[in-house]
């Protein structure tokens, strides 16, 4: 199906070089399932000529390693950076393990200011980081008033740190750098791992194995707790565009509209449905729900982009789906 046309096509991008300098981006990251998106809309023509974009990934430098870390900039030499590299999961790997999460999201940033000469950083937060007795819809503003969910505190908090060093940059060096706080996302080269991995891509490797083995699906708890699901291709795009033309310190939500909130149910059916799934289908109310809802408003990133287009959610699961089942010796799973 065509892809919702989106006006963030590079003509009249803004150049990132200053007069006779060259681009380097520098992606960590880059092996994962927003870095591969990334890759693939810089490679259909997001990236610009002249611009020279490097992939990274905890093979090139273990980014909990400061002087690793430190040898990668010092070879890259970036002058700008999308930071994605994180111990990433879902909810059940974020309850077992929150000092790993802490150590792994913290790490890069506290390695001293190697940043300082890079032209700009964005670095990723995350809706579920926001407080856990909030308001609603969440919005920019809110992410310090007060602790997030018991689930995932130790990558909460970290996350947030990363916020307040973007602060500390942009006062003590006049540095540009931000972060975005995506929403759940999904999509081709996600982590399928049933244990450790998001929702949708759990569902879909169930869904595949029940497939084969005539069992039913089940869903882990009950299925009512509301998530809003960001195309990771649609993300990439909207990455690249914050590289070129926002220029906040202050993060910038990047998520599908309030309306376009499903329940995990819903989430449920509509990969039962792409996958051509007819088995049982049973919910397993004895696992955690997690947070009931973390629902964000995307007002103001409609303020900068009013006609930026998603891909439709149904049409987004079905092609993650696709690419599993084409893709599943080699996915991560
Ligand atoms: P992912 O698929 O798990 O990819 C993680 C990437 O980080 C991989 O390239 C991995 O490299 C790299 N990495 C992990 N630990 C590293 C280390 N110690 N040193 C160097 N590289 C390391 O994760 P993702 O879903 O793409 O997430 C990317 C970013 O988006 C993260 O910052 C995450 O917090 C944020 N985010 C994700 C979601 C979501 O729903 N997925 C939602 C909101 C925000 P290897 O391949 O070598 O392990
Ligand atoms: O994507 P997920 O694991 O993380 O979604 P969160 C968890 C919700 O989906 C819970 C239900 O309500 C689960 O009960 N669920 C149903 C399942 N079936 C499954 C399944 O097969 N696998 C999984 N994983 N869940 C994460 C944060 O929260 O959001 C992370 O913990 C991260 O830090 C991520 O930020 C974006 O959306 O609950």
């Amino acid at each position: 199906q065509d892809r919702p046309s989106n006006h963030l096509s590079t003509r009249g991008a803004a150049n990132m070089s200053e007069p006779g300098g060259s681009v380097r981006v520098l992606v960590t990251g880059g092996s994962g399932l927003v870095g591969r998106a990334v890759q693939e809309v810089v490679a259909d023509g997001a990236g610009l000529p002249g611009e020279d974009w490097v992939f990274v990934s905890s093979k090139d430098a273990d980014l909990t390693d400061a002087a690793q870390t430190r040898a990668l900039f010092e070879k890259v030499r970036p002058t700008h950076v999308i930071h994605l590299a994180a111990m990433v999961g879902g909810l059940f790997r974020n309850i077992k393990y929150n000092l790993d999460f802490w150590v792994s999201v913290r790490a890069p940033c506290s390695t001293g200011n190697f940043l300082v000469g890079v032209r700009k950083v964005v670095s990723c937060l995350s809706t579920c980081i926001f407080p856990d007795k909030t308001t609603y819809p969440i919005d920019e503003t809110m992410i310090h008033n007060g602790p997030p969910h018991s689930s995932n505190f130790g990558y909460s908090y970290a996350k947030r740190m990363i916020d307040v060093q973007n602060r500390a940059y942009f006062q003590q060096h006049g540095c540009t750098f931000t972060a975005v706080i995506p929403t759940n996302v999904f999509g081709p080269h996600d982590n399928f791992n049933i244990e450790d991995g998001h929702v949708l891509p759990g569902l879909i490797h169930k869904v595949h194995l029940a497939k084969s083995s005539g069992s039913a699906l089940t869903v882990w708890g009950t299925g009512r707790p509301r998530r809003q699901f960001i195309y990771s291709r649609d993300l990439a795009r909207l990455f690249v565009w914050v590289l070129r033309e926002y220029n906040e310190v202050e993060p910038i939500i990047l998520s599908v509209g309030e309306e376009d909130e499903v329940s995990i149910q819903e989430a449920a059916e509509a990969v039962v449905e792409a996958m051509d799934f007819h088995g049982e289908v049973t919910f397993d109310t004895t696992k955690s729900d997690g947070q009931f809802k973390k629902t964000a408003s995307n007002g103001k990133l409609r303020t900068y982009l009013p006609n930026f287009q998603f891909t439709p959610f149904k049409q987004a699961v079905k092609e993650t789906c696709a690419w599993f089942t084409q893709n599943y010796e080699q996915a991560r799973k």
